[in-house]
This record gives structure tokens, C-alpha cells and sequence, in this order.
């Protein structure tokens, strides 16, 4: 299989994540990345690439373009404001207030951010950027005749809507892809979001709509970030009616239950028949994640591979979460070794 892979990753690296109280470092690093791309060779899994540059307009399918501008010059801005520490949200327009764009970048981000834990600090929009490209080449790629392909992006996309960042997510990668695909003549994709946290970004993105189909397996939101979507009973509206699916499981999951929902999923998908899957493919489900609640072992996702395999369609893997560092390179690669039936 085809992996896509920038160096750029290494420019989001930000210091700080505002968790339980504390500036923490961030569990979503550079070292993330690394291990993946060393369990992609040591596996020998197929050729690794660079990303072509892709012109924005692919990004403004999905996002707002005034979103796009505020996460480019948010660090300037709030460098040369005179703040010490990294750009964090502090406040929002919460309930009964104005949605009313303000100027001060200190207003803009609390505008156009969905939670506090995830800093804005220099080079994240250059990483956001070339890890979009990373999901888009691997697109193409595909477009181009390959049947499957592994997107190594990061920073992670699955949490940022059409105007929201947060979840550690700029940009939604796979969204952005989902919607090439539709770009260049599919009639139906399938966007199935194996994270242990809600899409809830993509969920926003495509829930009016019928051409991509939205599943996801996920800590039920009463539990677990992202906290405020992810019922079961949110299944689209208007012509999305009936194209979205959610599969919340609470505290302690077995892999037992997570892939009998993987199971129904799949059914979901072959019954709507799309041109193409692609997977958000987040490892985070993993029994030692240290800010999750699932109980999948390593072997598991090579099982969960095999079963997404059985759908037989042309599968892009967009990588998202995962933070069992350690582990983080055998996870993510044994579910595309199950798929390819290694
Ligand atoms: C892409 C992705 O996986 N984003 C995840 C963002 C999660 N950020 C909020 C984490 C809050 C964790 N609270 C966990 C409590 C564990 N004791
Ligand atoms: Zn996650």
C-alpha cells in the first residue's frame, strides 16, 4: 500500500495543552508520526511518498474561507499582541450571545474555536496545510488507478467543521478528500470514522448531504470528548436524512462489541454502495490510550483491517488520533496489514 508522508508534520508543535487544569505537553506530538512512518518501513508496507501542493480552492470545498485567513494569521497576531504563552481560546459565543465575527484575534478565537485544549502556536498552519496535501495526493493517487492508499497526516482533521478548529484538528483531511472524490465524478462515498472520538467535524460537514455517507464508532459523547455530539440519534437532516450513523459505546468497550458495531457499519456501507470508503482512521480505540476509554489490543486492529477489507472498495486511510506513542506504529499499521491481508 501506497503511504503519503510529510516532514512538515514536525512544524505543529506546539508546547502546550490545557488539560485537567494544567499546560500540559501535548499528547497529540511530533513522535506520533515518527513512529508510524518507522512501523510503515520496518513492515516494509510499500513505497512512501512526499505530497504534491494543492491549491486552496480544494480546501474551501469544506471550509470557510474567512476560517482559513484566521487560522493563518492567528499566531502573528497573537505573538505581536504582546501574549506570552501559546493562543488559546478563553471565551465563546455561548448561549444567547452575538455571533457577531469580532477583530481582536483574541475574540476570533474564541469565534472559531470549539475547545481550549488544542494552543495555536507557530507553524501549525504550514503543518495544517502539508497535512492536507498528505490526504489529497493520497486522493489522487487512487484517482490515478491505486485501490487503496495510507494518508499519514497529521495534525489530525476529524474534530475541525467548516469554521471550527479544536480536538487538536485544523483542517478536516478527510473530508477534504471525501469531497475530491465527489469532485472528480463519484456519485456516493462513504466516510467511515473508526477514532475513539466522534467525527464530530465531519459529522457537521456532510449531514445535509446524501452523496457521503457519515459512520462513527465512538466514546459515547456522554463520557468523552467531544461531549456535546455523537448521539445515536442524530441521523442526518433534510436530503442527509438517513446518511448519518453513530455507534456511541460507553466506559470499558471490548472489541467484542466495538466490532459487532463495526460490524452493522459495514452492512450500512454495502447496502449504500459507494464509489469510495475513506476511513478516519484514529488508533486511540487502543486498551492503554492514556486519554481514552476503549479495550481494543494491538492485535485487534488487524482484525478490524480484514473486515473493512471485506467491503471491497477502494479505501483511503486518513490517519487521526491515537496517543499511546509508544504502541501508536503498530496499531495504525496492523489495521493496513489486516486490510491487505498480511
Ligand atoms: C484527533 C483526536 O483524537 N482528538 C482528540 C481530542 C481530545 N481532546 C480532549 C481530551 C480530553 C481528555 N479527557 C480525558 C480524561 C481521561 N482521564
Ligand atoms: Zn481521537
Amino acid at each position: 500500500m501506497l503511504t503519503v508522508f510529510s516532514e512538515k508534520h514536525a512544524l505543529r508543535d506546539s508546547k502546550t495543552e490545557l488539560y485537567g487544569g494544567q499546560l500540559v505537553p501535548p499528547f497529540e506530538c511530533p513522535v506520533r508520526a515518527e513512529h508510524i512512518l518507522q512501523r510503515v518501513r520496518d513492515v516494509s508496507l510499500g513505497e512512501i511518498i512526499a505530497p504534491a501542493s494543492f491549491d486552496i480552492d480544494r480546501v474551501t470545498r469544506i471550509h470557510d474561507p474567512a476560517f482559513l485567513r484566521f487560522l493563518e494569521t492567528c499566531w502573528s497576531e497573537w505573538a505581536a499582541s504582546g501574549y506570552k504563552g501559546e493562543a488559546i481560546a478563553t471565551c465563546w459565543p455561548a448561549r444567547g450571545m452575538q455571533l457577531r465575527i469580532p477583530d481582536h484575534v483574541e475574540g476570533r478565537l474564541g469565534y472559531y474555536a470549539l475547545a481550549a485544549e488544542t494552543a495555536i502556536s507557530n507553524g501549525t498552519w504550514e503543518a495544517a496545510r502539508a497535512s492536507v496535501d498528505v490526504a489529497l495526493t493520497a486522493q489522487a493517487a487512487m484517482g490515478d488507478g491505486a485501490r487503496e492508499a495510507f494518508a499519514l497526516c497529521r495534525p489530525p482533521g476529524h474534530h475541525a467543521a467548516a469554521d471550527m478548529f479544536g480536538g487538536y484538528c485544523f483542517i478536516n483531511n478527510a473530508a477534504v478528500a471525501a469531497q475530491a472524490f465527489i469532485d472528480q465524478g463519484a456519485s456516493r462515498v462513504s466516510l467511515l470514522d473508526v477514532d475513539f472520538h466522534h467525527g464530530n467535524g465531519s459529522q457537521a460537514i456532510f449531514y445535509d448531504r446524501s452523496d457521503v455517507q457519515f459512520l462513527s464508532l465512538h466514546g459515547d459523547p456522554r463520557d468523552a470528548f467531544p461531549h456535546f455530539l455523537g448521539y445515536a440519534d442524530e441521523t442526518g437532516k433534510g436530503k442527509g436524512e438517513g446518511f448519518n450513523h453513530n455507534y456511541p459505546m460507553g466506559p470499558g468497550t471490548s472489541f467484542k462489541t466495538w466490532g459487532e458495531a463495526l460490524a452493522d457499519a459495514c452492512g450500512k456501507i454495502a447496502h449504500y454502495a459507494p464509489d469510495a470508503l475513506v476511513i478516519s482512521l484514529g488508533v486511540d480505540t487502543f486498551e492503554h490510550d492514556p486519554i481514552s476509554f476503549f479495550k481494543l489490543a494491538s492485535d485487534d486492529f488487524k482484525r478490524y483491517g480484514a473486515t473493512i477489507a471485506g467491503l471491497n472498495l477502494p479505501t483511503l486511510f486518513v490517519m487521526e488520533g491515537g496517543y499511546a506513542v509508544e504502541e501508536i506504529g503498530i496499531n495504525a499499521v496492523n489495521v493496513l496489514q489486516g486490510f491487505e491481508g498480511r
